[in-house]
């Protein structure tokens, strides 16, 4: 008998470390070229694809809170759960944590820094415990804009080794290379991305071997505007809801419900929950002296509140009742916690 309580209490502690409502693993880092890239997460000489994820995930798995940038439109983040993301009916499942703020001038609109990313999901359909399943795009509140572009594809090039960097005619000391990363897009769009005084690091992931790198996704409308009218004061406005680093963390409109999850030709993708998501920059702009918009990470949390019960704060009720304990039922009767198949789990 003795045996069998040490047993299930170690089942019971093994258990309590396999769950954890916060990302687990960063699967693949791969951002655009961005002015915060090669620093959040730094890259050093000699760091390959799978150091730089191994940075990323150290920066944003186990709730550690620490930053990676995403750079321009289409670069992403894929990273995973240690557990089943449940979709909860009538709920909002999880959410993703950028660094949005809201400005505090009164504008007509929310907005503030508001740099929304692209929010995809994958179940792990075949059980192999990696992410090469199907996505499926969280369909936010522009999915239906006419103004967003679907299957956008947009091309980076590394600038050439003898490179030589163009200042503004206007202001040379803030744009210090107007023809720093050329690109181009699949609607017969070119153009610059230009490196800051800010931001004086080259702006191509310096990881990367390949000298052009594409992406492909959808594209949001722009959503800044220039309040001052005079290049001083840029708005990045709020879009209603479905996106990452849209809303500040602890709004509700920053969660995502899985139910939004779409198939590629729009119908409902109908998921019983969630193992994989994939987050990617959703905007192509740049904002004068605040450069192109590129989405941050922060984290991510399953908002299940059966996380939000530590075990040491279970209350003991004299009837049976049936709890999730860190995404697990249980069930509770006086000082005893069962598992669902009648093993007694404390003492
Ligand atoms: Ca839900
Ligand atoms: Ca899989
Ligand atoms: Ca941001």
């Amino acid at each position: 008998m003795k045996y069998l309580v040490l047993t299930a209490q170690l089942f019971f502690a093994t258990l309590l470390m396999a769950q954890s409502p916060y990302i687990s693993r960063v699967w693949e880092y791969k951002p655009a070229p961005g002015q915060f890239v090669n620093i959040l997460p730094e890259y050093e000489e000699g760091d390959d694809v799978e150091a730089m994820c191994r940075k990323a995930e150290e920066a944003i798995a186990n709730n550690n809170k620490g930053m990676i940038t995403l750079g321009g439109w289409g670069g992403y983040v894929v990273f995973g759960f240690d557990h089943l993301i449940v979709n909860r009916p009538e709920a909002k499942d999880f959410v993703v944590l950028g660094n949005a703020f809201y400005s505090n001038q009164q504008t007509a609109k929310t907005g503030g820094s508001c740099e929304p990313g692209i929010v995809m999901v994958s179940y792990d359909a075949n059980g192999n415990g990696q992410p090469d399943d199907e996505w499926y795009e969280i369909a936010g509140s522009e999915y239906t804009n006419p103004q967003t572009i679907h299957n956008y594809e947009l091309t980076y090039y590394r600038p050439s080794e003898d490179h030589v960097a163009t200042p503004s005619l206007v202001n040379p000391k803030t744009f210090i290379d107007t023809t720093h990363i050329a690109w181009e897009d699949n609607q017969e769009n070119k153009g610059y991305m230009y490196q800051l005084v800010y931001h004086k690091q080259p702006y191509y992931p310096l990881w990367i071997d390949d000298n052009t790198v594409t992406f492909k996704g959808t594209r949001l409308p722009d959503n800044y505007a220039d309040e001052s009218g005079n290049g001083t004061y840029y708005v990045l406005y709020a879009y209603d809801y479905g996106y990452a680093d849209n809303h500040p963390n602890n709004n509700e409109k920053a969660q995502i419900d899985i139910d939004w999850a779409v198939k590629a030709d729009g119908t409902p993708a109908n998921l019983p929950g969630i193992h994989f998501v994939k987050v990617y920059t959703g905007v192509n702009q740049q904002c004068g002296w605040l450069g192109e918009t590129s989405t941050e990470i922060m984290g991510a949390e399953d908002l299940d509140p059966a996380f939000h019960t530590a075990v040491e704060n279970v209350t003991m009720p004299s009837l049976p009742v049936k709890r999730f304990i860190n995404g697990q039922l249980y069930i509770i009767q006086g000082t005893k916690i069962y598992t669902v198949t009648g093993l007694i789990v404390n003492k």
